[in-house]
């Protein structure tokens, strides 16, 4: 699972993640890997807005506005290693972080038989943390590989506490 790796959470783009452009060519690797059956790549997909933006009162600058540039996959991404596309973040007003807020994320993954995933991507402090901790919640077995996610840390140490609440919700990190 491909989270969220969006022109606006790369260099350059209105929440850029730093070094999120670092880490493209780990996930194509992983995305090419026979090993996987299903590569589902989330997109933050926002409706103008979103309770999440500043001008809502919300903690982010606009970003990832359905159908704009920033909410595009990042170039960096080889889309021939993707085979689904799942966009969250639609309802106005919740934060939209998990890959499984309301998405139909978790029965597509069962109706394919899938019970065990690697979550690559950004951020490691929220959507990718919300993503994986809710699979666990859901039942999946569920890994984190740190060489394909970077944090925003708005507070130094985020994203090693991210990892650490993982940890704790049975996420095993690699
Ligand atoms: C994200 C902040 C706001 C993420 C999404 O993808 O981690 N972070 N919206
Ligand atoms: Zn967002």
């Amino acid at each position: 699972m491909i989270v969220d790796y969006q022109n606006d959470f790369n260099p350059g783009g209105a929440l850029a993640v730093p070094e999120g452009d670092r880490i493209a060519a780990h996930i194509n690797s992983l995305a090419a890997d026979p090993r996987f059956d299903v590569v589902v790549a989330t997109r933050d997909w926002h409706p103008p807005g979103h309770g999440s933006f500043t001008e809502q009162g919300g903690v982010w600058p606009v970003h990832c506005l359905q159908d704009s540039d920033g909410a595009e996959l990042a170039p960096g991404l080889d889309r021939a290693g993707i085979d689904v596309v799942v966009d969250k973040g639609q309802d106005p007003g919740t934060d939209g972080y998990s890959g499984f807020d309301g998405t139909n994320l978790a029965e597509l993954l069962r109706e394919r038989g899938i019970d065990s995933l690697t979550v690559v991507g950004l951020a490691t402090d929220y959507c990718v943390k919300h993503t994986a901790i809710e699979a666990a919640g859901e039942g999946f077995g569920v890994r984190v590989e740190r060489a394909g996610v970077r944090g925003v840390d708005v507070e130094a140490g985020d994203s090693e506490r991210a990892i650490e609440e993982m940890r704790a919700a049975g996420v095993e990190i690699s």
